[in-house]
């Protein structure tokens, strides 16, 4: 039987679930668990979705995203947790990891190439561009009812995964999903809208100050930009307003990978560095970045580096040089 499909029954048979997912969470992550949560909960299924850090402003549209929690009460308990889009229980921080021990059952469901494959069940489909494709098979094998709220969210998953159509990993199956979608009524334009033209004037004015920090290196195929923890100190940022950032820098001509280098202070309080990968024809970031303990897809990846900016462009560059 097909993974996906025992992961169908599984779920059939199972009461209360516990939905989880990585740090910083983004729209693939959060359209995915909300998704799949409201047709469960169609069911009659208890749902609770759990994650480390809060849903980033722009994704507040998104039905239900007001009900994810960021902490639980160590009384609560569920049949079955369902890790979606994290390759790693590293990646999914302290809180949900202490959730997690006191459930039985894991199902991992995800797309990215680094998954390590933890939990009881797994589908990991590394075709998929997105979690939420994952997540509308799983829905039609559970028969389950997608309205426009669900249909929205789903949408969501493929279209920041896929960087509006436009990233290597969109394809005919992505496509498909979303024709299928369409039919609930849902407005690409209004999301669209919602994600990538709700910028606040910090927001844009951040922008300004990543793209004129842009430099490139002496061959012309490697690019970065970068922010530091001073230019946040502007104001409290969320994580959503850098959203598509690093996509100016992929514009470059003759660029073969672009590098986003965010200076911050992490939950532990220290100070560390985000890195984000993107590349073009063969070179493969996901190794570049499982090199820093990161990972993600052979054409968009991310790693966090302990230390400051200075130190973190120097050591992820030089790596990236090897493979150009
Ligand atoms: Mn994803």
């Amino acid at each position: 039987m097909n993974a996906l499909r025992v992961i169908a029954e599984t779920i059939k048979k199972g009461s209360s679930f516990l939905f989880v997912s990585h740090i910083n969470p983004d729209g693939d992550s959060i359209g995915s668990q909300l998704a799949l949560g409201k047709v469960l909960e169609g069911f009659g299924k208890k749902v609770t979705i759990l994650n480390q850090h809060p849903v980033p402003d722009i994704y507040n549209f998104l039905y239900g995203s007001g009900k994810i929690k960021n902490e639980i009460s160590p009384s609560e308990s569920f049949d079955i947790a369902v890790v979606l889009d994290a390759s790693d229980k590293n990646r999914l921080g302290d809180v949900v990891n202490k959730a997690l021990e006191k459930v039985p059952f894991i199902i991992n469901l995800d797309h990215h190439v680094s998954n390590n494959k933890f939990g009881q069940l797994q589908y990991l489909n590394q075709q998929a561009s997105a979690t939420a494709v994952i997540v509308y098979d799983l829905i039609v094998l559970l028969n389950g009812k997608i309205d426009k709220d669900i249909a929205e969210c789903l949408y969501t998953g493929i279209l920041t995964d896929t960087g509006s159509f436009h990233y290597l990993n969109t394809d005919a199956k992505s496509h498909q999903v979303v024709a299928e979608i369409l039919k609930y009524g849902i407005s690409p334009n209004k999301i669209y809208e919602e994600i990538y033209e709700i910028f606040n004037l910090v927001s844009i004015k951040l922008l300004g100050l990543a793209l004129s920090s842009i430099e490139m290196d002496k061959t012309g195929k490697i690019a970065w930009m970068k922010i530091r923890k001073s230019d946040f100190n502007l104001s409290s940022l969320t994580n959503g307003e850098t959203e598509g950032f690093i996509n100016y820098v992929q514009m470059l001509k003759g660029v073969k990978v672009s590098l986003f280098f965010k200076e911050l202070v992490n939950d532990k309080k220290q100070l560390v560095t985000k890195v984000s990968f993107r590349s073009k024809e063969d070179v493969d970031v996901n190794k570049i970045a499982s090199g820093f303990n990161g990972g993600g897809h052979a054409h968009a990846a991310g790693c966090v580096v302990l230390g400051d900016m200075d130190t973190a462009l120097d050591k992820v560059i030089k790596e990236v040089e090897k493979y150009i």
